[in-house]
């Protein structure tokens, strides 16, 4: 039986679904899907390191499947390709699905003529605490580019350091440029030391605390290089400083495993930047192993099912903090912010800013001032993209590093 109520609405079609790669100093896939009254949405599509496997899929599979279909449906698009995948999940087939995702909540928000946040139920607040990074190959140089980003008025903020011993370290840029870790044709190799890391970290964070008092909001990633036994260690030791979180201190594909951890310390947890499903996270969340859930829109299926996320996050007094590095797109950051807007449970945004290049390619509408941002007025999530500009950049692979401890075992970057 087939019943359409269609009085007062103007129905839509999908009349085109397209892949658009580009690389203003860095690779960004993004989807634009078209529809017959002209309205067209976008959808953030990147995935670091691998992004061509994205692209085919929505080239491939998914975008053919667009063709002809009603841009207003969005959970049976969605379920149509989760569902209908047979082979659910995965951070290439999330990442797709959370791109067509995100392009249809822009069409429906530009249809209805409201920025995105007020279809998800308005804004819980007045502004979106962000919080960015400072980074320094020693502890003097870490805490200058800590003064500089005071100064810019965030609230919070991301602190890493060099380690004695180790050439390099997550989150230190090299040669004074910005931090961008793919970087290589083909994946650079690092060394690592737990030893030396963990002896010189809490340091850091004494040296921080004493320079810049107890007010500010300071975080930590750890970039899941400890066993949940170190962590714990770390996690304990870090306690005087009372950060605002401790990020991705090991691997959780042993979800249970982070009891070990959560038993040790009361620094609190953030962890999910590479999930790609509400199942990456479910057991962290109903044992309330921690704090913050990382994950975002564009690897997690889209805003539909990070809404599913964060809504069992907030049964178990778990707050989100997307993550929002400079590899996921303006559209990304854009889309978040909305969320964010709107979000009960939220904790705080991730936020590095994106190169005045990329910034040219993706105008957005997002503003940020004294430590909060707000997502802006325009129709949708209010990102844009230039093709033209964006053809002149074209893809140029890069691949995210990996890690070896010193005695040369592969170990996590
Ligand atoms: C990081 C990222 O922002 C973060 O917290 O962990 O820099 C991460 O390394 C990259 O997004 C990987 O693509
Ligand atoms: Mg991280």
């Amino acid at each position: 039986m087939v019943l359409l109520f269609t009085a007062g609405v103007t129905l839509l079609k999908i009349v085109e679904a397209k892949v658009i790669v580009c690389s203003p100093g860095r690779n960004f896939v993004t989807l634009k899907i078209i529809t017959d009254q002209g309205i067209y949405g976008l959808g953030d599509a990147t995935l670091n390191g691998r992004e061509k496997a994205v692209v085919s899929y929505l080239e491939d599979y998914l975008c053919p499947a667009l063709i002809g279909r009603d841009p207003q449906r969005i959970e049976d698009i969605w379920q149509f390709f989760y569902r209908g995948a047979y082979w659910r999940g995965g951070p290439v087939g999330m990442t797709a699905l959370a791109a067509i995702d995100v392009a249809l909540w822009d069409i429906k928000a530009k249809q209805a003529e409201l920025p995105l946040y007020q279809l998800l139920g308005g804004r819980s607040r007045d502004g979106i605490m962000a919080y960015t990074h400072a980074t320094g190959q020693d502890i003097d140089s870490t805490l200058d580019e800590l003064a500089r980003a005071v100064e810019q008025g965030y609230k919070a903020v991301r602190v890493q350091c060099g380690i004695p011993g180790i050439a390099s370290t997550y989150g230190v840029p090299k040669n004074g440029k910005s931090y961008e870790p793919a970087d290589a044709d083909l994946p650079h190799e690092c060394s690592w030391s737990t030893e030396k890391y963990l002896n010189y970290i809490p340091q850091l964070f004494e040296a921080a605390r004493k320079q810049f008092g107890d007010e500010l909001h300071l975080l930590h990633d750890v970039h899941h290089r400890l066993t949940p036994i170190e962590a714990a260690r770390l996690g304990k030791e870090v306690e005087p400083f009372h950060l605002f979180w401790l990020e991705d201190c090991a691997t959780a594909e042993n979800q249970q495993s982070w009891k070990l951890i959560r038993e040790h310390t009361t620094t609190p947890l953030a962890v999910g930047e590479v999930f790609n499903s509400i199942h990456c996270c479910r057991e962290l969340i109903q044992n309330q192993l921690i704090d913050y859930i990382r994950s975002t829109i564009t690897h997690a299926g889209g805003i539909t099912h990070m809404r599913r996320i964060a809504d069992l996050a907030a049964l178990y007094h778990v707050r989100t903090g997307f993550h929002g590095a400079t590899d996921l797109s303006p559209i990304t950051m854009g889309a978040a912010l909305h969320f964010d807007y709107w979000v009960p449970n939220f904790g705080i945004q991730e936020h590095m800013p994106h190169s005045e290049q990329m910034e040219q390619v993706f105008s957005h509408h997002y503003h940020f001032e004294g430590g909060y941002f707000t997502p802006g007025e325009a129709p949708g999530h209010g990102v844009d993209i230039d093709e033209k500009l964006a053809a002149k950049f074209p893809y140029k692979r890069a691949c995210l590093p990996v890690n070896r401890l010193e005695d040369g075992t592969l170990w996590n970057w």
